[in-house]
């Protein structure tokens, strides 16, 4: 067998120079590479993907040190459908992950994998994720025959050299291992977005820690320290090492008088996470600072003295670029000025980037996200909706420098929400951890069912759904575990930032004005703010939220938390179809938490008056 060159860092740990040599046999690469993260070798991979064509530099004025890629339009989005949990026992993969036996799903990657780098070079990109050599952190190293991963990889983990050093000789990685699944055979020319659709695969082996991913090169299909490390195979090492991976923002809100809290919170894909951790402050809020840790995913560990700590585990946003704008959030834009990849938005005359929803207008003429004229009237989309920002996190203006701290920051609260245009109120707290844990497990989402046009909810349990690498009624097993062994846990609270009225319109205005409703979960997380019982759980009057600067409709806020008493026992009702899928691993307190909203809901209407009164 022809000996393959080994280029780049030098590797000293043992196991991972072992996987490099087993996977350059299998993969048949022209070479490997092993990527130190330099300044340096990121500009040389860009410039040869802006001689290939998978990268246009952008206007070096106005965007310096950014590009704008188009991938393969049939490789745009996330692929639940071809993504698999392969855990030993089917049970431990819970019924909503796609399984395969482990052994029976190697010889299928065995067979995709052997000669897939043919005509490529074979990139070893050792990150971390989080801060380095953080307890809370953890090391991954991606094999991947894609230079757009590599420079993806640069900003969203801190990556290269340093990270082989806390590796050290012994250290142990999880293995990531990528192709875009397409060989090159001698005088073949390469497309500039190489992809195999009909072939894809992400694949996680949750006992080894290992993901392999192939076919596609997009997101979180392809950057495998994300989705894939992060959030699933992160959720089991969690699970099995008393920890939470969760799909989570962190965010910090500090006060006028300079008391910071730190708030961990979950929303199904879609829901404005972005915009929340980076929001403006509104009129009347003077003097308070919203703080950004982390938009995506938290891993939170209980500290010496039982106080939950967060780290992001990510360095930068993979965010949605239509819709983001000077207006919706001025501090996403300002993020994206320098050194980021834009992936399928449109292309200016002048070499910037525009999307949907950026300004106002559109530009009389752009290029679009599959490289055609495009003209106001073309009735055709200029941006993919689901186009993308990659950016550093360290350039967002609302970036908080613990972000780098190794001990993370301690979170005072967890919040959970979905996009409801009906019958969930706007804000509600549990009333104990495992309620909490309760209502989080029963939340959803809105989705719109593509037949009949009509919204319908989805259950998104703490919106991991798609992303808990086990079975998720062992997943509620474990926080409703990690609760039992906190002296103080953080409240948890339920919000709905998206009713609707008789009309279909918003009836909470959002985005900056929801600093309004965390001022008062972080009152109640702090023991001091003002609740009052209902059968969901506590909940504000409208004293106990602080309107100023804001002329709100006191009508309006009673509609936003209302609760039609005979669609909440229905609700209830239908937790039971959630619970079925998972009858052998229930929790049972869960079954004692049914009952309970049960019980409270079905109360005599007298009370129920009676409660109404008090707001
Ligand atoms: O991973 C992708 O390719 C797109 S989906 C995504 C990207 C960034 C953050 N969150 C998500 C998500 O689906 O939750
Ligand atoms: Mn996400």
């Amino acid at each position: 067998m022809k000996e393959i060159p080994i280029k780049g860092d030098e590797i000293r740990n043992e196991q991972l120079l072992k996987w490099i040599q087993e996977s350059a046999a299998l993969c048949q690469p022209d070479q490997v590479y092993v990527c130190g993260g330099s300044e340096d070798e990121n500009r040389r991979l860009c410039d040869e993907m802006v001689k290939t064509g998978t990268f246009i530099r952008l206007n070096k004025e106005k965007r310096p040190n950014s590009f704008l890629a188009r991938s393969d339009p049939r490789d745009v989005a996330r692929m639940e459908g071809k993504t698999y949990v392969c855990s030993i026992n089917k049970s431990d993969a819970g019924p909503t992950n796609n399984w395969v036996n482990p052994a029976e799903m190697k010889e299928t990657l065995i067979q995709l994998f052997n000669g897939c780098m043919r005509g490529r070079t074979m990139y070893v990109i050792p990150f971390s994720m989080g801060p380095l050599g953080s307890k809370i952190a953890h090391v991954g190293v991606e094999i991947t025959d894609s230079p757009y991963v590599v420079v993806s990889m640069r900003i969203m983990t801190r990556m290269g050299r340093p990270v082989l050093n806390v590796l050290g000789n012994k250290g142990s990685f999880v293995k990531c291992m990528h192709s875009v699944g397409v060989p090159l055979a001698s005088g073949d020319r390469d497309t500039p977005w190489p992809c195999n659709p009909d072939k894809t695969y992400i694949i996680h082996f949750p006992e080894e820690r290992a993901i392999y991913s192939f076919g596609s090169g997009y997101g979180g299909n392809a950057l495998l320290g994300k989705k894939c490390f992060a959030l699933r195979i992160a959720s089991v090492m969690a699970r099995d090492e008393g920890w939470l991976a969760e799909h989570m923002l962190i965010m910090g809100v500090e006060s006028p008088e300079g008391e910071k809290t730190y708030l961990g919170a979950a929303f199904p894909s879609a829901c404005g996470k972005t915009n929340l951790v980076m929001m403006v402050p509104p009129k009347g809020f003077e003097g308070w600072k919203v703080m950004t840790i982390g938009d995506d995913i938290a891993w939170i560990k209980a500290d010496e003295n039982g106080v939950l700590r967060a780290i992001n585990p990510e360095a930068g946003f993979f965010g949605v670029a239509p819709g983001t704008s000077m207006k919706s959030n001025p501090n996403a834009m300002l993020t994206l000025n320098r050194n980021c990849i834009f992936t399928n938005v449109a292309l200016t005359d002048d070499g910037d980037v525009w999307w949907e929803g950026m300004t106002d207008e559109p530009p009389p003429h752009l290029i679009d996200w599959q490289g055609l004229d495009w003209t106001p009237d073309c009735k055709r989309l200029a941006a993919h909706p689901n186009a993308r920002f990659t950016a550093p996190i360290n350039q967002c203006p609302t970036y908080d420098p613990q972000w780098d701290n190794p001990e993370g920051v301690p979170i005072k609260a967890f919040i959970f929400g979905g996009r409801m245009s009906k019958d969930v109120p706007m804000v509600y707290e549990a009333f104990n951890w495992s309620h909490g844990v309760y209502v989080a497990a029963t939340m959803g989402s809105e989705a719109t069912a593509a037949a009949e046009g009509q919204p319908e909810m989805r259950r998104d349990p703490m919106a991991m759904l798609p992303f808990c690498g086990y079975n998720m009624a062992d997943y509620w097993s474990h926080w409703l575990n990690i609760g039992r062994q906190l002296n103080d846990p953080p409240r948890i609270f339920k919000v709905n930032w998206f009713r609707r009225d008789e009309n279909g319109r918003f009836m909470w205005p959002g985005f900056g004005e929801n600093i309004r409703i965390l001022k008062w979960i972080i009152n109640r997380a702090r023991g001091f703010g003002y609740g009052v019982e209902s059968p969901m759980g506590f909940m504000p009057r409208l004293q106990d939220i602080c309107w100023e600067g804001l002329d709100f409709d006191s009508a309006t806020f009673y509609k936003l938390m209302s609760v039609d008493r005979e669609k909440a026992k229905l609700e209830a009702t239908s937790h039971e179809e959630l619970f079925d899928k998972f009858f052998d691993r229930l929790p049972k307190e869960f079954i004692h938490h049914r009952e309970l909203l049960k019980s409270r809901l079905w109360r005599s209407s007298e009370v129920w008056k009676l409660e109404r009164a008090i707001f």
